[in-house]
């Protein structure tokens, strides 16, 4: 299977690098530690290592060394399409190479073989309560699909360098299943419908998502979703989810119980359940303006936002200092396809509004939009309109980043983690040890 054979033939090297690190320099210090980075969420910490991408708080996030902008220029895409194919994205950050097309065909037609789901996991789907959130039942679906590990079964008759080529096993399984999985969860919960479309092999990854949710493909839905697909995918180890996910299998737990973890984390209003507040907030807006508000009304519900006590969701971000470059390349596809559409312009307007409002306010270190502030206006005109559903596409995006780092974590045999916790006492000491500024 390609990616296992090209995962194989780089393993020596790279453990090479990491024995040679762990054994020869690993008293070199990185960095100094700070109590303000303690105290303050291990922010900038910088106390974990992927090579499957990196985040530049003045560029955005590169894939196996390529931005945004490079990446959807480079990765192969099928004909017809202006964009890529998700196979060639998860080719590339598992592999580290950009692919051929074929390769990524090779990745999608791996998908395809691993896209069924056992009946059981639909039965545990409809007997939950009508009103859970779309995260929690993609998160209780991947549980009920914990049976399913190659992990867990092969566990005690493998050796440690082994363990990768089940946990790229478990991971294959598993982000074939999502696409299937979010759009059963899409028609239950707001159609009451109890089947999917089953996975057309001869359809790609983005497509089969397409053709399977109950929206209006005829415009380009497909695509939409290559795009958000791909962008989503990875933005290093240390955001909430990633981590999560990177936490669990350090502790050998399976992909299915590690991806679980990991929506949970993104379930949360300052991570990935900012792409439905956000939407739900420009929704507010032009339900209050009975549809585009003057730069004034907008200007003063943003203060409103904030005097509230409220964060303006899809605005600023933990490490990035610029633009999200995800938000450009979204900005920029709705431009091109659909630019008199009315919360596209009003996307844009917030962007003219909210990076001053935030800067009066003076607090975020990052007034500007992160990729949240457009994603789910770009849902919505393709008639995905449900603005819960949205966390959920994030997740099945994530899936992709997080169970390739899964993968390489266990090929490097990264260890359990566990940093060392302090007292408040002990940090109050190590203070008042410290030359007092004049
Ligand atoms: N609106 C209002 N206040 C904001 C803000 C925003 N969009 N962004 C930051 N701030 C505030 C913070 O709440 C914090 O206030 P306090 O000092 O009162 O606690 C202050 O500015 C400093 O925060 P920061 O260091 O700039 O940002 P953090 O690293 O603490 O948090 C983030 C980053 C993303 C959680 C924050 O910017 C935020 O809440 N944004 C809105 C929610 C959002 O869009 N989240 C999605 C981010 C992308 C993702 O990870 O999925």
């Amino acid at each position: 299977m390609i990616l296992y054979e090209k995962i194989e033939a780089q393993l020596p090297q790279w453990r090479e690098r990491i024995r040679a690190l762990a054994k020869e320099h690993a008293e070199v210090v990185v960095d100094t530690v700070t109590i303000g980075e303690i105290v303050g969420g291990m922010r900038d910490i910088k106390s974990l290592y992927t090579d499957i991408s990196f985040v530049d708080p003045s560029e955005g996030i590169r894939f196996r060394g390529l931005t945004v902008q490079e990446a959807l220029k480079a990765l192969p895409r099928a004909r017809g399409n202006q964009v890529p194919l998700v196979g060639g994205l998860y080719y590339l950050l598992m592999v580290g190479d950009i692919p051929t097309r074929e390769q990524a065909l090779e990745v999608e037609a791996e998908w395809a073989k691993r896209a069924q789901i056992p009946a059981h996991v639909f039965k545990v789907l409809r007997a939950m309560p009508k009103d859970a959130h779309p995260i929690t039942l993609l998160s209780q679906a991947t549980l009920a699909l914990q049976g399913e590990s190659v992990f867990v079964k092969k566990y005690h008759e493998m050796k440690k360098d082994q363990y990768w080529s089940a946990a790229l096993e478990d991971a294959l399984a598993l982000t074939a299943r999502l696409p299937l999985l979010a759009a059963f969860i899409y028609r239950l919960k707001y159609f009451n419908e109890t089947k999917v479309p089953r996975y057309n092999p001869k359809l790609d990854y983005a497509a089969n998502f397409a053709r399977m949710m109950k929206v209006d493909d005829k415009k380009g839905y497909a695509e939409l979703m290559r795009l958000f697909l791909i962008i989503h995918s990875d933005h290093e180890s240390g955001n909430a989810s990633a981590h999560t996910m990177h936490l669990a299998g350090s502790t050998l737990s399976d992909a299915y119980l590690g991806f679980s973890a990991c929506l949970n984390t993104l379930a949360g209003p300052l991570h990935g359940l900012a792409n439905q507040e956000s939407l739900d907030w420009l929704l507010n807006v032009r339900k209050k303006f009975n549809g585009l508000p003057s730069r004034d009304e907008l200007y003063k519900f943003s203060w409103d936002t904030l005097n509230a006590g409220h964060v303006i969701p899809g605005y600023g971000h933990g490490v990035l200092r610029v633009i999200d470059p995800r938000f450009v390349v979204q900005l920029e596809f709705g431009q091109e396809r659909f630019p008199d559409f009315e919360l596209l312009k009003l996307v844009e307007m917030v962007l003219d509004v909210v990076p001053t409002v935030l800067k009066e306010q003076g607090k975020a270190k990052s007034p500007a939009p992160n990729m949240d502030a457009v994603s789910g206006a770009l849902q919505y005109y393709y008639g995905m309109r449900e603005s819960e559903f949205c966390p959920l596409l994030f997740g099945v995006s994530r899936a992709l980043g997080v169970t390739a780092n899964y993968v390489w974590a266990r090929a490097l045999g990264q260890p359990i983690e566990r940093p060392k916790s302090l007292t408040t006492k002990m940090l109050e000491e190590i203070a008042a040890k410290q030359p007092q500024p004049a």
